[in-house]
């Protein structure tokens, strides 16, 4: 069922309205002009498709767009991670390991409801994802005390938010779904109390920094994937604020205790060793906030990549 080995399909999303500090749109750009797309198709001789622009998607920004339940920016996220979907999904189709550089974590909205639904129809298989974050990042829009929408976007995927209206997220149907129990995270530090009571709720499988402290990252790695089961389309989403701020200082909602870059590269390994990845998201890079680790914070972002794409250190 895999994608197809060495082709690889980049989606670069400059899109930052699920939260409210500008730079994580830049992030594409820095990643791209720190040689990353190079590096991929140079040193790991992956054969890359890229239509070599940023989406903004301004062209998608709605003449008004006022809050809805709660949620800041709903229209503009909803077209935008609509029109994510789409490109993801093509490339999925057609075979390739698809690579999106965001962003703001809003995006994966598009970008798992396009993986889940072209491994579906592909290859009549559930999706699985591993998300790695300080955050869990699936407040529905009631629990959300920020109202921002990078803070929900597992709760629309899985189902737990649910919306009509089909210009906010009444797009998503059932065949861009993931199930609660295909759902892994690794790296939480900072959730809400909203966000326990799901997590807890719904019985979703999550390793703590805590988790990664008491067992090691070896560990947790063979727990997680064993949680998914061999033989599972696997789609990783990573946001940079899983590291800890000395790895990765430049970033929306940085926060101490987080894993070490060499943790964060182990479990990007281990995903590239199933041979099961279909998709990656590398999100939340923000060149604009602490100016100084910028670029240590971009360095961190493509080894992240490098390693997930099947990087090697032997
Ligand atoms: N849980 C909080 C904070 C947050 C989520 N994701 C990030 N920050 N990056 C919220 O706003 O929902
Ligand atoms: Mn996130
Ligand atoms: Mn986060």
């Amino acid at each position: 069922f895999l994608p197809t080995r060495n082709e690889l399909g980049v989606v670069a999303v400059g899109f930052s309205g699920g939260q409210p500090k500008p730079g994580v749109d830049a992030a594409p750009m820095a990643l791209i002009e720190a040689g990353l797309i190079q590096q991929l198709e140079e040193d790991l001789e992956l054969k890359v498709a890229y239509d070599g622009q940023v989406h903004s998607f301004s062209e998608l920004f709605p003449t008004e767009d006022p809050p809805h339940r709660n949620m800041k920016r709903p229209k503009f996220c909803s077209t935008v991670t609509k029109e994510v979907s789409e490109q993801v999904y093509n490339y999925a189709m057609d075979g390739k390991l698809v690579l999106t550089l965001g962003g703001d974590h809003s995006i994966a909205i598009g970008t798992i409801s396009g993986t889940a639904r072209a491994v579906r129809e592909r290859l009549g298989r559930e999706l699985a994802v591993i998300w790695v974050d300080a955050h869990a990042d699936i407040n529905t829009p009631e629990t959300s005390e920020s109202g921002n929408i990078h803070g929900m976007p597992v709760s629309f995927l899985t189902g737990l938010a649910k919306e009509e209206r089909p210009d906010i997220f009444g797009w998503l149907k059932e065949h861009h779904m993931l199930s609660t129990k295909k759902l892994v995270y690794i790296g939480l530090r900072d959730i809400d109390k909203g966000e326990k009571k799901i997590l807890k709720e719904h019985g979703i499988k999550a390793f703590s920094m805590h988790d990664i402290d008491r067992h090691g990252i070896g560990k947790v790695m063979d727990m997680a994937l064993g949680w998914i089961g061999s033989d599972t389309p696997i789609h990783l989403s990573f946001d940079i604020d899983a590291l800890d701020p000395m790895w990765a200082p430049s970033t929306g909602t940085a926060v101490r205790g987080g894993l070490t870059l060499r943790e964060g590269d182990f479990i990007a390994e281990c995903v590239a060793e199933t041979g099961c990845l279909i998709a990656l998201d590398l999100v939340e890079v923000n060149p604009s906030l602490d100016e100084h680790g910028a670029s240590d914070t971009v360095r961190s972002g493509c080894s992240i990549v490098r390693c997930a794409l099947g990087d090697t250190l032997l």
